[in-house]
């Protein structure tokens, strides 16, 4: 059975935008996964914790025939393979990989929750997701309504139209 997945990637440490595409690449590269869909970059503020450098942040769409937990575990491959290394919490990453949605599909799992529980707080989240989405729309929500309300959509610039 095939999937229809949505990811969010995020860079700030080295060569963000290499980090990115190379993550999208590996992920491609995945026989059970292919990229459907790549969003623009964004260069966005950093949330949470502030006293760090700005991301990139992008997201794509794909299809698969794995699982949650087990794309979770390929994602974390890849994340791993770019050599991670999160010394503060919260803090820089080389490559940050997080499953927004999965289907219409709702989980809540000690390592895994989809919908992302955060996702429709955070404008460096919604403002790619849009690019993939016809009409902007999502799990029948418009991204564009909860976007105007995030705290953070000012710190989110284009940065290159992929
Ligand atoms: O949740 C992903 C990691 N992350 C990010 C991010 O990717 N972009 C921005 N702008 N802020 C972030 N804070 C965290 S944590």
């Amino acid at each position: 059975m095939v999937h229809k997945v949505f990811l969010s990637l995020g860079s700030n440490i080295g060569d963000r935008e290499s980090n990115l595409i190379y993550a999208v690449k590996e992920i491609d590269n995945n026989i059970d996964i292919n990229i459907t869909g790549t969003s623009n970059i964004y260069e966005t503020d950093p949330v949470g914790y502030v006293d760090q450098g700005k991301f990139l942040n992008m997201a794509v769409a794909a299809e698969t025939s794995l699982a949650p937990l087990k794309l979770l575990k390929e994602l974390q491959e890849v994340e791993k393979k770019l050599k991670r290394k999160r010394e503060i919490h919260w803090g820089p990453r080389t490559i940050d990989i997080d499953i927004l949605v999965f289907d219409d599909v709702e989980i809540n799992l000690p390592e895994l929750v989809i919908p992302h529980p955060r996702m429709f707080e955070r404008a460096f989240v919604l403002i790619p997701l849009a690019d993939l989405c016809v009409e902007g729309k999502l799990l029948s929500k418009s991204l564009h309504e909860y976007i105007d309300r995030c705290a953070d959509k000012r710190g989110v610039v284009l940065y290159k139209k992929l």
